[in-house]
């Protein structure tokens, strides 16, 4: 009898231990970052980063592997708790720089971080981000997650792969409603209709001024 309920005992310590590791577990804490679906040369993007804090920590580093040519003009965080940011070179990917934003003296909330891009005039292709959340408990980290890619829209519109003045006429025809509109290829603003602001940026990019 005494050994059965020996077991028992230890049975639930055993089960109260998985509980609570079940319970500290990292996917408590999470971070989803949001971006503009495209966007064009030189361009100032806005970036957001909500971390979703689900269980008592003290605190938390927010990091974001950037190219070292992308500006960042802008940022704020808004958490009452302590913050900094540090902005350093990553030794191991040359080129890239390293923000980091942190908020500890806790138990930290739930906090967003917003902050702003300013695109070199020379990019192109799709743009990647990386980032990571770092705690006391995870010091290797967990991937930001949500979106990572932002679109390029180079102005190509009939897709022959270069922008000239083909484009720039297509555009100029759906400004002026002669042919449908294409918002996904010759919106180039995403103010969500094509005008004479469009035609004007594809025709920048035609003539090779950004
Ligand atoms: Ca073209
Ligand atoms: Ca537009």
């Amino acid at each position: 009898m005494r050994g059965i309920l020996k077991f028992h005992i230890l049975r639930n310590i055993f089960a109260i231990g998985i509980f609570a590791f079940v319970q500290f577990s990292y996917s408590q804490i999470t971070a989803v970052r949001t971006l503009p679906k495209t966007y064009q040369q030189g361009q100032l993007i806005s970036v957001k980063i909500n971390v979703n804090i689900f269980s008592e920590i003290s605190g938390i580093i927010v990091k974001e592997w950037l190219p070292g040519d992308w500006v960042i003009p802008e940022t704020m965080i808004n958490t009452d708790y302590q913050t900094f940011l540090k902005i350093e070179n990553d030794s191991q990917n040359p080129g890239y720089k390293i923000y980091s934003w942190a908020a500890f003296g806790g138990p930290v909330p739930s906090f967003s971080i917003n902050y702003k891009v300013q695109l070199p005039l020379s990019i192109s292709g799709d743009l990647s981000f990386y980032g990571k959340i770092i705690i006391l408990d995870n010091p290797w980290g967990t991937d930001i997650g949500g979106d990572s890619i932002i679109s390029g829209k180079s102005g190509d519109i009939n897709g022959d792969g270069e922008v000239d003045i083909s484009d720039v006429i297509l555009c100029l025809q759906m400004a002026i409603g002669k042919i449908p509109v294409d918002l996904q290829k010759a919106d180039m603003d995403s103010s969500g209709e094509i005008d004479i602001i469009d035609v004007i940026i594809i025709l920048r990019a035609a003539i090779g001024l950004y």
